[in-house]
């Protein structure tokens, strides 16, 4: 069976990164500089969006497409609710958002009129790293409360980010997590990548992520 199968995952992995090619070079060509977001379900993402969103916007003119499993709008009913356009994407039971899904949603946006696309990739810390979506910076988010051996154990998705979130830094003193353990997994497997620890709820650190973000889009605005 093996010698048939991996060349078949060589394949759909290949069509998929065709496909995410063509996304980045339509976001490029309007100027767009897209994020893709990944995190295990509750780690914070639409919190994230959120709260990117009150610090960017309007002066940013951004757009967010939303991965769920299942047939729910919850995720994009609460950030359309703050003016901003959102596709929400359903993986029909799929663990990740591929890059044929994100080419739907994006000819569904305004595309001549954003400078920004943050995209929410299914709850998952295993398949959204093997399908690249076409965007600029992928990145991931962890929390406190999942504990800080998640490095250790889930190695794929923190190898191949541009940016680390770590969230919730508002629980560090009631829940058990080794900073320094933490970092040194991360560091072994992206040395020197972005950092930033902050709170969705209290808002600390969170103007560091922003400058992060702004520097980015920087060229644009
Ligand atoms: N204490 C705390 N809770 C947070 C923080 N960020 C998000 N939450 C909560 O975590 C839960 C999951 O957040 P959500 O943004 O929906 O996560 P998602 O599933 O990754 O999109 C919600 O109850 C949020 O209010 C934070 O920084 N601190
Ligand atoms: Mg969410």
């Amino acid at each position: 069976m093996t010698p048939i199968q991996v060349p078949i995952v060589e394949r759909v992995l290949n069509a998929n990164d065709q496909i995410a090619a063509k996304n980045l070079a339509v976001l490029d060509k309007s100027g767009i500089y897209g994020v893709n977001i990944m995190a295990s379900p509750g780690a914070g993402k639409t919190s994230l969006i959120m709260q990117t969103i009150a610090h960017l916007s309007p002066a940013v003119s951004m757009a967010v497409i939303e991965g769920d499993t299942a047939r729910v709008t919850i995720d994009a009913d609460l950030i359309r609710g703050t003016g901003i356009p959102a596709v929400q994407v359903h993986t029909a039971g799929g663990c990740h958002l591929d890059a044929a899904l994100i080419a739907d949603a994006l000819s569904q946006l305004p595309l001549d009129r954003l400078k920004f696309l943050l995209v929410e990739n299914v709850g998952n810390l295993v398949c959204p790293a093997a399908y690249k979506l076409g965007t600029h910076a992928d990145i991931l988010i962890a929390s406190v409360p999942e504990g800080d051996d998640k490095p250790f154990k889930y190695p794929a998705i923190y190898r191949g980010i541009q940016a680390l979130i770590l969230n919730k830094v508002d629980l560090l003193p009631y829940v058990p997590f080794r900073m320094d353990y933490f970092r040194q997994g991360v560091e072994m497997l992206n040395p020197g990548v972005s950092f930033f620890p902050l709170s969705c709820k209290t808002g600390e650190g969170m103007e560091e992520w922003i400058q992060w973000l702004r520097q980015k889009i920087q060229p644009q605005i």
